[in-house]
């Protein structure tokens, strides 16, 4: 099944193979987010083609993305101004749980909104360009795209608090560094490296993916007592499953690869 339904020309849709590719393509406007481009993202998440195992998702032109298209923050009241941030929290949870995990390759801006789409997939690879900031402190508004949840588990509460009381940037070497990317990379590389990414996670066994995208962040959340439960419960379920008995059966008899190789 190939996206039909209709998706924006903001976003640029490509399959190769098992992997779906979606640009930013408002580059214009540095990918900044209006109503069309966020909802254009949930319609790509919401119809993954089932041939479909990982998503990378970049930025075309100069940035990753400046944010929240700031022309659109015209005056919402406060219940208008809900909704529109619960918009944003169903479209990234779309994106965080959605049918196969996902790879944000990012260079330049990767701000605000931007940021926050970063933070909801699963592994960020770095270009030296990047550089990360949070200016709704500035802007005198806050976040409202899941920031205030996903980021202080990426770099820890002190660090995003202090990015939004003083504007603090991060530059790429030290956003890799404090965990906002795993992978730090040069310029013009970061494509290369997302789809060697994506090709690993594409030949994961399904179940494995989908532990670890799903209940993983679902164990983090919970309790000590709960989340050693649901980790047995799944790691029987995904040991039993016939993919990995023939993994395993391929290890003990010499035809797997060994770790690092
Ligand atoms: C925009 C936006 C935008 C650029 N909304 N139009 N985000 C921000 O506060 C970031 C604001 N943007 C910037 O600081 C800079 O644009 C960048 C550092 C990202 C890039 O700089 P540069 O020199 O490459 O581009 P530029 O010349 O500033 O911008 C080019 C055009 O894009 C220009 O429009 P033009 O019609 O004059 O050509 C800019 O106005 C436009 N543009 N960024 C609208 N953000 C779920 S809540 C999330 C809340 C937030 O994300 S708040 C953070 C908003």
């Amino acid at each position: 099944m190939k996206i039909t339904k209709s998706v924006p020309e903001t976003l640029q849709i490509r399959e190769e193979g098992d992997i779906l590719w979606v640009g930013l393509n408002r580059p214009d406007k540095r990918n900044a987010f209006n109503d069309e481009l966020i909802l254009g993202i949930e319609t790509v998440f919401e119809n993954i083609p089932s041939h479909i195992r990982c998503a990378i998702i970049y930025g075309i032109g100069k940035h990753f993305s400046a944010g929240l298209d700031l022309s659109e923050l015209k005056e919402r009241d406060a219940v208008q101004g809900i909704f529109h941030s619960r918009m944003w929290h169903r479209v990234l949870e779309k994106v965080q749980y959605g049918a196969v995990p996902v790879v944000a390759v990012l260079h330049g801006a990767v701000v605000g909104g931007g940021l926050e789409l970063a933070a909801a997939c699963h592994i960020r690879v770095a270009e030296k360009s990047t550089f990360y900031a949070l200016p709704e402190g500035q802007r005198g508004i806050f976040v409202g795209g899941g920031a205030a949840v996903r980021l202080p588990k990426l770099i820890g509460m002190a660090r995003m608090t202090d990015m939004m009381l003083t504007g603090r940037v991060y530059q790429a070497e030290e956003g890799e560094r404090i965990g906002l990317a795993q992978y730090l990379v040069e310029e013009g590389q970061g494509l290369e490296k997302g789809k060697e990414l994506a090709q690993k996670i594409a030949s994961n066994a399904g179940m494995t993916n989908y532990a670890l995208t799903h209940v993983l962040p679902r164990i983090a959340d919970s309790g000590q007592t709960e989340g050693l439960l649901l980790e047995s419960m799944m790691a029987a379920i995904a040991q039993s499953a016939p993919e990995a008995k023939q993994r395993l059966k391929d290890f003990l008899e010499g035809r797997a690869k060994k770790v690092g190789e």
